[in-house]
């Protein structure tokens, strides 16, 4: 597939991913969302790729949302088709990715920009970041599972004020409520976010892999199950033998 809104740079294991669409901002329309869709799933089988940063162009937005030109004349089928569509075609398999996914925020992250870095497994902002849910101000909700992960990343109060109040999150505060990891300058977000891919591909990417699911299943009744299964699964594997004798030959792992 071509892609016509997103850039792709795969150095040493690490893709990153630049949402493309400066003159709006960056919103999520629908060719930009086929295009992400495309490129999570092909990553998963792709030997080149451990690790996935995405980010926005320019120095002024992450995503400032869904392209609300596009969906402004849609009505109610059409807008329950477009959340369900985005939630599995791109959110979930964002959330779901075996390869770690990266939010490195370089501005708004607004509507489904937040919902999008709150699907990636973990944030990085610059300073200059501003994080919400402005929804409510347009007649809406958030639909791009806005409503579910970010009362588990901030709690359930802080997330109905958001929600309610459309009010947009400092990075500093969003660094207070573990919405972020870290706040870093604008010019040091990407160096940042390689400087943490670079440690996280030294590491075992089968076992990683299980890590995510292990995580992502912890709100489910069957996430201690899953955590168990997993380990079993990964004594079985080349990496675990790799790790273990690494350590006893008092050398650093060599995971293929
Ligand atoms: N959609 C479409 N175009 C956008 C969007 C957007 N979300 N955001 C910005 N743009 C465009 C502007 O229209 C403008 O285009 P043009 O130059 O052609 O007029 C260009 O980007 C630059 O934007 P501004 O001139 O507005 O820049 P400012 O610096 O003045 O303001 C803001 C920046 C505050 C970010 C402002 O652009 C803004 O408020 N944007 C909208 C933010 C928003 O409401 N986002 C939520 C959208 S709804 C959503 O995400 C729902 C997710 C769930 C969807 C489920 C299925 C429907």
């Amino acid at each position: 597939m071509e892609y016509n809104n997103l850039l792709v740079e795969v150095t040493d294991g690490i893709a990153l991913v630049t949402l493309n669409r400066p003159q709006a901002l960056n919103a999520l329309n629908k060719a930009l969302l086929d295009e992400l869709s495309h490129f999570i799933t092909v990553a998963q089988e792709d030997k080149a790729i451990r690790v996935i940063i995405l980010t926005g162009a320019g120095e002024k937005s992450f995503v400032a949302g869904a392209d609300i030109k596009e969906f402004a004349s849609f009505n109610g089928e059409q807008g329950e088709r477009l959340a369900a569509e985005g939630q599995v075609n791109v959110f979930n398999k964002v959330e779901n990715s075996c390869k770690p996914v990266i939010a490195a925020v370089n501005g708004f992250a607004l509507g489904g920009g937040l919902e999008l870095s709150m699907a990636s497994h973990f944030r990085i902002a610059s300073t200059n970041a501003k994080m919400g849910l402005p929804e409510v101000t347009l007649g809406l909700i958030p639909g791009y599972g806005g409503t579910q992960r970010l009362p588990k990343l901030i709690g359930k109060g802080r997330a109905m004020q958001a929600i309610m109040t459309a009010e947009m999150f400092s990075a500093e505060r969003a660094l207070e409520i573990g919405l972020v990891n870290e706040v870093v300058d604008l010019e040091n977000l990407l160096p940042r976010c390689k400087e943490i891919a670079e440690k996280i591909t030294k590491n075992s990417s089968v076992a990683i892999a299980k890590a995510i699911k292990a995580v992502n299943d912890s709100d489910k009744e069957y996430g201690f199950e899953t955590e168990i299964k997993s380990f079993g699964y990964l004594f079985d594997q080349e990496d675990f033998k790799e790790g273990t004798t690494a350590f006893i030959e008092k050398r650093k792992p060599n995971f293929k």
